[in-house]
């Protein structure tokens, strides 16, 4: 791997304003990252770290692929650039004709962006202008889940649900929530999908008791809540928020950002669960994480609804400088040839028991209250120190990295979502490490 980074020669971190992290703490006890291939990085002390998190839930494929450096490399000196308003490159077409195959079935008009963040804001605005376009313009009202994160958006933070990432701010008005399904007096320990609260999506109808259903644009969902620490839907819940969408005129919208390309052993949850949205929102695994892209899927009826008025006319007013950037799309179609080729959708389908199991296996370790797993998707839940919630999850990241393995702690929750080439043996690592790790702290 990289041998050029000078360990005694650190970067000034003054300048980079560091997102989503305690700054001054950071940088007082700095950990970088230097390289990476494969299932590991390698820190600055030259040690390797098993990636237990694909990077940020992204990089599905592992790291350094050599087939997407070449196809990168080769699309930046044939078109390194191109405008996509009111012009058009090859690979944009290429790459959405490709991502079709995959969606799910009808969700085949697709729109490109360059993060997960901008996926929800322009699936929230499909949404509204959707309705617009039907003579149904009075249909403005989002609704959202507790505990949803749908990116940072002044819309994503709208219908999120996390509250530190909303409070600062001014929100869109008019929105509302529904319950989140985290019950784990209910559903503790539950392996894949709980036996418990399909009733929750009923709060959609209290909604719409309470508001109208002629005043609701949309419903977003992860269907499997990801940041929140991997809540999988109870069963029949998303069928049942389907229904009602369906009985109300309100278009579904699946956020799968983390979900989509394999997780959960299908190119998107939509298809593991049998439960097809109007919009899906997707971003991350979409170019293995290498090169910002996103992607929202909207059903042909979304897609034509919009397809009318004069030829000449704009049809949506929405697009990014970056929208179907030649590089990331080149990244994307390299990606997808590589979850293909080597069946990783599958082998995180046929990993998942071996995964499941090992989750389950910390039930009796040290500190933990519950354990959450589907796919290739786990989290582990610690009991908070008592005056200090997020202090024992902090302490198991950084013990973690002393032990070789990358987790991601949000809070006092251990979440797991190691790359699909993952091994039976590194996944018998990364738990053995993470039991070795709580036995080890307060
Ligand atoms: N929707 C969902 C469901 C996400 O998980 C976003 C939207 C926003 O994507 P961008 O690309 O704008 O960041 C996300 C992002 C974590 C973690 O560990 C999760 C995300 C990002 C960073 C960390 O929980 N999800």
């Amino acid at each position: 791997m990289d041998g050029t980074y000078d360990r005694n020669n650190r970067p000034d971190l003054a300048a980079y304003w560091m997102p989503f992290t305690a700054n001054r703490q950071f940088k007082a006890n700095p950990r970088l990252l230097v390289s990476a291939a494969g299932m590991y990085y390698r820190d600055e002390d030259g040690r390797e770290i098993l990636d237990g998190t694909s990077g940020l839930w992204c990089c599905n494929a592992g790291h350094a692929r050599p087939e997407i450096a070449e196809a990168v490399g080769r699309q930046l000196m044939t078109l390194d650039y191109a405008p996509s308003f009111q012009m058009g490159h090859p690979i944009a077409f290429d790459f959405t004709t490709a991502l079709a195959k995959i969606a799910p079935a009808g969700l085949d008009r697709i729109f490109l962006t360059n993060s997960g963040s901008e996926s929800v804001d322009t699936a929230l605005k499909i949404a509204l202008a959707y309705h617009r376009a039907r003579g149904q313009g009075q249909r403005t009202r989002l609704i959202g889940r507790e505990k949803g994160y749908h990116g940072v958006g002044f819309g994503g933070i709208t219908v999120g649900g996390l509250v530190k990432n909303r409070k600062s701010f001014v929100l869109l008005p008019g929105a509302d929530h529904i319950r989140h399904t985290h019950d784990p007096e209910r559903n503790g320990f539950a392996r894949g999908q709980p036996a418990h609260g399909a009733e929750r999506a009923d709060d959609l109808e209290q909604l719409i008791a309470l508001h109208g259903a002629e005043t609701i644009a949309a419903v977003i969902v992860e269907p499997v809540a990801g940041s929140a620490g991997v809540l999988p839907p109870p069963v029949g819940y998303l069928e049942r928020l389907r229904a009602i969408c369906d009985a109300h005129g309100i278009l579904l919208i699946f956020d799968e950002v983390i979900t989509g390309f394999g997780r959960l052993g299908q190119p998107f949850a939509a298809q593991s669960f049998s439960v097809t949205p109007d919009l899906m929102t997707t971003a991350k695994g979409i170019t293995n994480g290498v090169l910002p892209m996103g992607a929202v899927f909207a059903s042909r009826a979304v897609h034509d609804a919009l397809m009318t008025g004069p030829e000449a006319a704009i049809e949506l007013f929405h697009g990014y400088t970056y929208s179907g950037h030649p590089v990331a799309c080149a990244a994307g179609l390299a990606t997808l040839e590589i979850y293909q080729s080597e069946g990783l959708f599958r082998s995180a389908a046929a990993l998942s028991a071996d995964w499941e199991a090992a989750a389950h296996a910390l039930r009796d370790a040290p500190h933990v209250i519950d354990v959450r797993n589907i796919g290739l998707m786990a989290a582990v839940e610690l009991a908070p120190r008592p005056e200090a919630p997020g202090a024992r999850g902090y302490e198991v990241l950084l013990k973690g990295l002393e032990a070789g393995v990358l987790f991601r702690a949000t809070a006092d929750t251990v979440a797991l979502s190691p790359p699909l080439i993952v091994s039976p043996d590194q996944i018998g690592r990364l738990f053995s490490t993470l039991r070795g790790v709580l036995e080890s702290i307060d």
